[in-house]
């Protein structure tokens, strides 16, 4: 079993790569729901249906997020009823949102609706939203504390973050499975994502930091910076704006006491001695391309072998 801890687009891209290697049945994915956020009174949660769009093959290779070629015409008739939204919620993606939200409401958990929506499209992973409780992503920045959606797309991340926090996390609870599923997997990878914002909210529910400790022999994290660039997203000017320098020393550092291996760019291994506590492999990382997820994939099925 391989279990991967993940929030959006980093993460779907290389769970796409590990659904093509990893025998059916054998791969568990931990997704993040501190980005989930209500719109239009709809229960929306991007890494999620990021996920699930993603191993539907419904989700576009570049942008990551929504439905290829989705249209956008209720959103037009809501902007003639309401203020013009900022949050782009196409057609098809919102009968996900009608669907999770008419089920929440008669009671059903996100974890259960979320493998409802799986066995209808056909989904062989198993998804695991990290919880059933809410919890939501908050960034205290220059301009006030800001939910996630807030700062990362009405104000295209432009405001200089202080720090993260994760309202609800201290009193939520890990959705049913996931604690076994780091407890069992023998391999278990932090997924390239943002680790404030993607990884950050997993790690902060209760019971999840001394589980991947206790694991972390088994434990691999793959670095969400190339050449000390973010693929995807602010993490870069995340970590600038707290002081941090933008490479894989703050990775180690994030995820130092939980893996014991960091899987870089090459030429991205530090130049001073290798890490006592941390093993720096390099690997291409970039996966954009599905065949290079796939080479990674491989690459991380070998380490889960020969631990
Ligand atoms: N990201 C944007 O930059 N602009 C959008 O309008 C937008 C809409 C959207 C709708 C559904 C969905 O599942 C994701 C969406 N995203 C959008 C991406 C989302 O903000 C991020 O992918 C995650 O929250 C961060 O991983």
């Amino acid at each position: 079993m391989i279990t991967l801890l993940a929030g959006g687009v980093g993460g779907a891209r290389l769970l796409r790569g590990l659904a093509a290697v990893v025998p059916r049945g054998e791969l568990t994915v931990v997704v993040n729901t501190g980005d989930d956020d209500e719109f239009y009174g709809l229960a929306v949660s991007p890494d999620i249906d990021t996920i699930l769009y993603t191993l539907a093959g419904l989700a576009p290779l570049e942008r990551g997020w929504g439905i290829d070629g989705d249209t956008f015409y209720v959103r037009e008739e809501l902007d003639r009823l309401t203020e013009k939204g900022w949050f782009a919620l196409g057609d098809r993606d919102i009968a996900t949102h009608v669907y999770r939200t008419w089920r929440l409401r008669d009671g059903a958990t996100l974890s259960r609706v979320t493998a409802e929506i799986c066995l209808a499209r056909g989904i062989g992973v198993r998804v695991l939203p990290m919880s059933d409780d809410p919890i939501r992503t908050e960034v205290v920045s220059d301009r006030g504390v800001l939910a996630f959606q807030d700062y990362l797309v009405r104000l295209r991340a432009e405001p200089a973050v202080r720090s993260v926090r994760y309202r609800g996390a201290r009193k939520a609870r890990p959705a049913a499975g996931v604690i076994e599923a780091i407890e069992q997997s023998s391999l278990i990878v932090i997924a390239p994502s943002n680790p404030f914002v993607s990884i950050g909210p997993i790690l902060a529910l209760p019971g999840i930091r001394p589980a991947l400790a206790k694991a972390r022999s088994r434990v691999v994290a793959v670095s969400p910076l190339i050449a000390g660039r973010a693929v995807k997203g602010p993490l870069a000017d995340m970590l600038g704006a707290m002081g941090r320098n933008a490479d894989v020393g703050a990775i180690a550092d994030f995820y130092r006491g939980l893996a014991t291996r960091l899987i870089v760019a090459p030429g991205d291994g530090p130049r001073q001695t290798a890490d006592a506590v941390m093993e720096i492999l390099e690997h291409d990382i970039l996966l954009l391309e599905p065949q290079r997820a796939q080479a990674l994939a491989t690459f991380l099925c070998g380490l889960a072998v020969a631990l």
